[in-house]
């Protein structure tokens, strides 16, 4: 049968007791690709996620539905952007290099977002896919396949949910005829999604109005752990009733959490599927993107940095550059980052920590800010920003008497406990 031979609560207790595998806690950073029809207009406000624009033609949004009409003629609906997604310069190994440049360890590609349009040849959705219509090209299996021989772990994100399948319109059909849409569909393909390509991570999402005893979520994830085995792991976006898998906060403000393993989720700009509306600004610096990157390690997560490629599958040079700034950064400090634990100190260690330094003293091994890159091994007063510290790197330092030490430890500062500092006399 399509649906998992497990009771509902059989395998919620199976995969409740299940510990994360190591490699998530580690990776630290992972890349999310959304890339899509919604990558062809690559557009929406200015702080909107490009990825709802076929909702926004659904909400008669007609900031979407003038552009439109304006660039592809009044007739044109969105079923016929297949025809625009063309993925001309599309090169999945290219896509794997820089990826793996930024120093990130897995990657996250949307398999189908809550258009519907899948990425893969799926049988479930003739037509509406990648091989069928559009690029005619397996994406799902040719960035997998990249991505792996680069040495990365591949994830997929699945949208339980679809705004426009005939057995379920989301946000508009009846709650009771989800159970058709998921047994008689959403069930198979997801099978035969993760049959086929065997994720390292899957990456749920959509499943904000319903339990997850409707989606089928605790079966379905059972079913995907025995069929990958201990490197699988899953996100927390399943339908109510549900607390597993890895946090995913979006655009947050910053959470910590270390007891369990967490990712903050963004963009480099305000979107995740290209918006080609957005202003500069929304970009923010790469000093910006790293200080988000180190507060969130420092508190115990990691960050699954967002790219948004053009509907010809180049990934826009401005995301490329962040990305490889970021790589710089890590080049430097990865070894301080892969693997860290979350900040966590005690006011007494601290204040040890921070004391005058006008002697002799231990202290944590410290670095400068390498976005100038800089690599610092000497404890330096004119460090800015953040800094990353191995916990049980001490180090014999000496400062001068007149330095002052402005060094304040406090969520930006990532303590790694694999990290062994080197040893002074041996420099
Ligand atoms: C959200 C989705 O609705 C967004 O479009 C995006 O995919 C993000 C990662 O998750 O919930």
């Amino acid at each position: 049968s399509v649906i998992a031979q497990t009771t509902h609560e059989e395998a919620k207790r199976a995969i409740e007791e299940r510990s994360f595998p190591n490699w998530f806690q580690d990776a630290k950073l992972g890349i999310f690709i959304h890339w899509g029809l919604y990558s062809v207009p690559a557009y929406g406000g200015k702080e909107s996620y490009s990825e709802w624009y076929l909702r926004g033609l659904q909400m008669n949004d007609s900031l979407r539905t003038n552009f439109l009409k304006k660039t592809y003629g009044s007739d044109f609906t969105y079923n016929d952007l297949t025809n625009e997604f063309k993925a001309e310069l599309f090169d999945p190994e290219e896509w794997a290099d820089l990826f793996k440049r930024a120093g990130a360890k897995y990657v996250v590609l949307v398999s189908k977002h809550h258009d519907g349009y899948a990425l893969w040849p799926s049988k479930y959705n003739r037509n509406w896919n990648s091989v069928d219509t559009g690029p005619k090209r397996d994406i799902v299996g040719e960035v997998t396949e990249a991505v792996r021989d680069s040495g990365l772990k591949m994830g997929l994100y699945y949208s339980l949910p679809e705004w426009n399948h005939p057995l379920h319109r989301w946000y508009s059909d009846p709650h009771d005829s989800i159970n058709t849409y998921v047994e008689t569909y959403m069930i198979p393909q997801f099978k035969e999604l993760v049959s086929t390509y065997k994720p390292s991570l899957i990456f749920a999402d959509g499943e904000w109005y319903n339990s997850a005893k409707q989606w089928y979520s605790a079966e379905l994830i059972n079913w995907y752990y025995n069929l990958v085995g201990d490197e699988a792991i899953v996100n927390n976006r399943w339908g109510s009733g549900l607390d597993v898998g890895f946090l995913t906060p979006e655009y947050s403000a910053g959470i910590k959490e270390t007891s369990r393993p967490w990712a903050e989720v963004r963009g480099i700009g305000r979107s995740f599927g290209l918006n080609r509306n957005e202003d500069l600004e929304a970009y923010g610096t790469s000093k910006e993107l790293v200080e988000k990157f180190v507060q969130a390690v420092a508190n115990g997560g990691g960050m699954i940095l967002n790219v948004g490629p053009g509907a010809d599958g180049q990934i826009p040079l401005i995301q490329q550059e962040r990305l490889v700034q970021l790589g710089n950064w890590l080049e430097i400090n990865g070894e301080a980052i892969y693997g860290a634990e979350a900040f966590d100190i005690t006011e007494e260690e601290k204040e040890v920590q921070i004391s005058r330094v006008d002697e002799v003293i231990n202290f944590n091994w410290v670095r400068n800010s390498p976005l100038k890159g800089i690599r610092e091994d000497d404890f330096s007063v004119r460090w800015e920003g953040y800094l990353v510290a191995p916990k049980n790197g001490k180090y014999n330092i000496e400062l001068d008497a007149d330095d002052e030490a402005i060094l304040e430890l406090d969520e930006r500062t990532i303590i790694n406990n694999n990290y062994t500092a080197p040893d002074k006399e041996a420099e």
